[in-house]
Formats: structure tokens, sequence, C-alpha cells
């Protein structure tokens, strides 16, 4: 399939684009180093320095032999946008190229907007060029189980029966989004499903859970390939965050109570899961919603977790709650579906000591790039 990812040089991006090349797909990336920007101008670097996505696809070719097409541009430009699509042709578009950070859309007004701005205009635009230049391509779209928040029922995949007045409907499952950020996933959710039901598009939106992990079977080739790390409070996801932590010697950060619980996977599954997705499109006209981790865990039990794993490398792990910068529920019921990958054949990469362990040894190989200061100043609080 020719395959077309938006936000390719991302955490996830640039491994997806390796994943579906591997995999036997024409691939294209597109990205205008936001996430490297943001993280310049915050002080928040990643662990260790990556190369760009052009010496990127060329890392990659001398590897396999495969080639992957790479634009840098700005998805808010509909000069770009018209370009790649007129010039790659899709026949999947992969949509990661949105601000994903929560602390960072809660900095102040003007890290508000942006995120507000790109995610929004970046969606309609995606959204105005399929329907203009590939009206039949398959539209996959990253959203996130955030979108629903801690509702104190279960959480449905996407879609909720409701009977009211002896008469039934189904509805978008109510959303009750935590940050800017997660509200904007939420708001592109709904322009998804106005064009999908207006001219018919054909959609899949993934409601991803935290994404941990590192190594997939492709940058394992060279670590030049490798995605980017973050264990700052801003781009950091927990569980990364805590295994830079314990390596570094500083408490975990637990927010809180730590009873926050959501759906966590590791960064192999994430890949799997959107193969899948795109090799098994949803029908024209249909907003197909997937719930997209494997395990619970609350943020206390990650923290063991983590303190486990680092007993079994020596390290010492020190656990310590810390007032939760964020509006959250620290204990809540969270019970939400996700069958509809098992039934693609997802593969699951349980969370285990063995994958903390090779993180940890990893981290340990950059151990003096850890910047103390990154780890939590508070400056994202709400
Ligand atoms: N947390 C701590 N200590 C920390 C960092 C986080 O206790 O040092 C807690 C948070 O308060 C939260 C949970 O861990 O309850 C998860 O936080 P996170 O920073 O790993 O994840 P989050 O900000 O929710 O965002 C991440 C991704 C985002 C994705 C989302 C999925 O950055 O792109 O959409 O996970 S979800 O959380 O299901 O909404």
């Amino acid at each position: 399939m020719r395959v077309l990812i938006l936000g390719g040089d991302g955490y996830l991006g640039w491994p997806t684009a390796m994943h579906l090349s591997n995999k036997g797909h024409e691939v294209a990336v597109v990205d205008n180093y936001l996430r490297r920007d943001m993280c310049r101008e915050q002080n928040v670097e990643p662990l260790y320095e990556t190369p760009n996505l052009h010496e990127r696809v060329e890392i990659w070719k001398s590897h396999t032999g495969r080639s992957i097409g790479v634009t840098i541009g700005d998805l808010r430009d509909w000069q770009v946008v018209s370009e790649v699509f007129s010039r790659y042709k899709p026949e999947c578009i992969v949509h990661y190229a949105e601000q994903p950070s929560a602390p960072y859309s809660m900095l102040d007004r003007r890290a508000s907007t942006l995120t507000l701005m790109n995610n929004l205009e970046v969606t309609a635009n995606v959204i105005f060029a399929v329907k203009e230049f590939s009206p039949e391509a398959h539209l996959v779209k990253l959203g996130t189980m955030g979108e629903y928040g801690t509702p104190n029922i279960d959480i449905e995949e996407g879609w909720l029966d409701i009977e009211h007045n002896g008469r039934k409907q189904k509805f978008l499952y109510p959303r009750a989004a935590g940050s800017l950020y997660h509200t904007t996933k939420v708001l592109d959710t709904d322009l998804l499903w106005f064009y999908v039901r207006t001219w018919g598009l054909k959609v899949t939106d993934l409601m991803q859970g935290p994404v941990y992990g590192i190594y997939t079977n492709e940058s394992r080739m060279d670590p030049r390939l490798l995605p980017f790390f973050n264990y700052d409070e801003l781009f950091g996801t927990v569980v990364n965050r805590f295994v830079a932590q314990a390596v570094a010697g500083h408490p975990l950060t637990v927010y809180g109570k730590g009873g926050q619980t959501r759906g966590y996977l590791n960064i192999l599954d994430t890949l799997q899961c959107v193969r899948l997705a795109l090799e098994n499109p949803a029908e024209n006209g249909e907003l197909r919603i997937m719930n997209q981790f494997t395990e619970t865990f609350s943020v206390n039990q990650l923290a063991d977790f983590v303190a486990k794993a680092g007993t079994r490398l020596d390290i010492s792990v020190e656990v310590k709650s810390i007032e939760n910068p964020r509006k959250e529920s620290e204990d809540h019921y969270y019970n939400p579906k996700h069958t509809a990958f098992q039934n693609l054949g997802l593969q699951v990469t349980p969370l285990s000591e063995d994958v903390l362990c090779e993180m940890m040894e990893m981290v340990m190989r950059h151990r003096d790039a850890i910047s103390d200061g990154s780890i939590f100043s508070g400056k994202a609080t709400w």
C-alpha cells in the first residue's frame, strides 16, 4: 500500500515508518520538526540526539535497501498538504501530526493556542486533502484514550447504545478530556465524524493509551534508528520517565495518590495496531473507533514494577508521592473495553521486568545526559 505518515519524525511516527516499510508498504513521511523545536524551546531535550529525517531515511536505506520519501513542511500550510497528497497519492494516511503533550498544552496561553490551532487545522487540512486528492484513501488517525476521561461506567470502543423514552440510538461515547491537548483530540473526532457523515470518508480513530518502550525490530538494526526518548515532565510518558528517574537515582514522581489508572501499551504494539488497522481498513462512510492499549495499571503499580526491575540491576529505587500538578481523579473506576485489536490478531507484548530492565540498560548508557532539572519543575500545573 502507498502510505503517507504525517508526523513521521515523532516518537511513534518514525518507528511506524520503518515498520511499514519493512513490511513492504511504500512509505513517505511529512514533518515540520515541531516536536524538536518545542523541546528546544522548553529546554527539555530527549535523552540522546537523533539524526534528522533525511539522515534517518538514508541510514534505513543502507540497512534494508528500502526508500522512504521525505517532505519537511508544515501541514497547516495548504500548499504543503496539496503538494504532498498530489505527489504521493496515498491509499492510506496515518495522521500523527499533532502537538502530543497534555502538560505542554496547559503551560500558558501561547502553548494552548498553538496546540489548538495546530491540531485542528492539520486535521481539517487532511480531511480536505483526502476529499480532493484521495477520496478512496483510508485515514488512520491517532486519538487518545484520554478522550473518554475516567467515567464511572465501563468504557466502550467509541460508541454507546442509548435507550431514551423507549427509543434507541447509537452515539459517540461521552467524552470528558482532562487537558486541552486531550480536548483537541475530542474535537478531531467530532470533525472526522462530521465529514464521515457528510462526505462518506473512510476513517479509523485510534484511542491510544500512554506508550512506553524504545526498541522495535527495525530500530534494533542500528542505534541511530532509535526514536526520541523523552523523560521530562512535558514530553515523557510516565513509564519512560520512571525508568529514567530510577537510573538517575531520582525518586519516582508519583503524582498525588497514584491511583490514576490508564491503559498502557509497548511501542511494539502501537506499530502492530497501526498496521492491523491499515491492512484491515474501515468501510466507506464509517468512523471506526478502536481502543488501542493492552493492559491497565495504576501509577502506583507502575512505580512498584519499575522499583522491582531496578532491584534486578542493583539499582535501589525510591518512590515518592508529590503534589499532583494535574487535575485528575486519583482514585476511580476504570474498565475500558479493548477487543477490536484482539479480534484482528494483535499479539500482546506485556509489561515485564525484562522489558523494563532492557530500557534501564539503554538509559544507563546515557546516564550523564539526564538533567535533574528536566525531571520535575512543576511548570505545567493546572
Ligand atoms: N504521572 C505520574 N507521574 C509522572 C508522570 C505522569 O504520576 O511523573 C501520571 C499522570 O498524572 C497520569 C498518568 O501518569 O495520571 C499518565 O501520564 P502520562 O504523562 O504518561 O500520559 P498523558 O499525559 O495522559 O499523555 C500520554 C501521551 C498522550 C496520549 C496519552 C494517552 O503523551 O499523547 O494521548 O498518554 S491517555 O493517558 O490514555 O490519555
